[in-house]
């Protein structure tokens, strides 16, 4: 008889977290995922598998609770997911962001190494660790240049995970992951701000949209495909860091353009630049390169990029006519 997998997902309330957890479930694993004490448990997006996964209590910023829930779930995987991850918010509270996202996979690494070392470790390390581009497309020798407390606070976390795995020996990796996104998306994220604006505009609930800068440029790829890539890094012989995007790259324009278009509207007559919405220091363009991924992985993301924006405006729409 072979042993259970067992993993632990640290942010399993966010949206990576949930699709994660439908993933592992569906291969077999038993699941738990960590969440952190406040007054209303924000359980929404994981109303598909609440009943079959366990709740447990951690936070990223309390080693001993972290101790605990590697103790007792005695997970054979553990995914750290969790971070403050809005980079905007990342200006307003530095200390914090830095506390939560980088401090905190120490934290969550030493759980590992001092309950079980054996236990396999995924970081959440991001795009955002490029920043001001060192060359084009970013693969995972390409060096990092962040731009926000965020992006810094990320390359302590992925640099700390792959010293963890020099170290000690632990099969430790850091997935570089483009911007992921899905119906499930926090609307404080552009592509989701303007997908559910739109439904709102086309059922007269709202006239216009407020955005910064529509000139930037993502990979986005979408999040249900991504959560993959983070399992097969887990399921190597050998440990290693692994670049996830889709090799395109789309302005937030022709985000808007596409979006709007989709709900049969023209988003020059909605979309305003709002300065407010301009950041200290922009990332201007990120492209990833996966070729590692896809020939090392046999990982490839499956849905494009008009179908995301596609997916994100008719589950918004949706959505707002339910509530109509
Ligand atoms: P998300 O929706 O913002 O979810 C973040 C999760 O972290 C939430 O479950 C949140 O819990 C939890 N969390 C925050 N602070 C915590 C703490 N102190 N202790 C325990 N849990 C805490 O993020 P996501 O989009 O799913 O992204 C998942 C991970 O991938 C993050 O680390 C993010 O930085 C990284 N990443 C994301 C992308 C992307 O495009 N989505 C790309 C690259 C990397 P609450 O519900 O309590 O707030
Ligand atoms: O911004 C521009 C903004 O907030 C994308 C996180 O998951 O991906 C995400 O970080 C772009 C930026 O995502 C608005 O200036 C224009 O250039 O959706 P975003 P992000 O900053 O790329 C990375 C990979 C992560 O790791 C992060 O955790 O869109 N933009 N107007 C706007 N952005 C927002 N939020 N709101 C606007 O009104």
């Amino acid at each position: 008889m072979t042993t259970p997998k067992r993993a632990l997902i640290t942010g399993i309330t966010g949206q990576d977290g949930s699709y994660l957890a439908e993933f592992l479930l569906q291969n077999g694993y038993e699941v738990a995922g960590m969440v952190r004490r406040t007054s209303g448990l924000n359980l929404e997006r994981l109303g598909g598998v609440l009943d079959r996964i366990k709740i447990v209590s951690g936070d990223l910023l309390d080693v001993a609770s972290l101790v605990d829930v590697v103790k007792n779930f005695a997970p054979t995987e553990v995914y750290n997911l969790a971070a403050q991850s809005f980079v905007t918010t990342s200006w307003n509270q530095p200390e914090f962001t830095a506390d939560v996202t980088a401090l905190g996979v120490t934290r969550l690494l030493d759980a590992v190494r001092i309950v079980n070392p054996e236990v396999r470790f995924y970081q959440a390390s991001s795009s955002e660790m490029f920043g001001k581009v060192r060359e084009v497309p970013q693969n995972e020798l390409t060096p990092f240049h962040p731009r926000s407390p965020y992006g810094v606070a990320k390359v302590y976390g992925h640099w700390i995970t792959v010293n963890y795995r020099e170290s000690f020996d632990m099969y430790a990796c850091s997935g570089i992951l483009f911007n992921h996104e899905s119906p499930r998306r926090g609307l404080e994220f552009v592509t989701r701000k303007i997908s559910h604006q739109v439904a709102r505009i086309k059922f007269g609930l709202a006239k216009e949209l407020r955005l910064g800068n529509l000139d930037a440029k993502r990979d986005w790829g979408f999040a249900g495909d991504y959560v993959k890539a983070m399992w097969l890094m887990l399921n190597q012989d050998r440990p290693e860091d692994y670049v996830i995007a889709t090799g395109e790259t789309h302005s937030v324009r022709e985000f808007c353009e596409i979006a709007f278009a989709r709900a049969g509207l023209n988003y020059e007559n909605h979309v305003i630049v709002d300065e407010q919405f301009f950041r200290p220091a922009e990332v201007d363009l990120l492209i990833g390169d996966p070729k590692k991924a896809n020939d090392g992985l046999g990982w490839k993301t499956e849905v494009s990029f008009v179908e995301l924006v596609e997916m994100m405006v008719d589950s918004d729409i949706k959505d707002c006519s339910g509530r109509l």
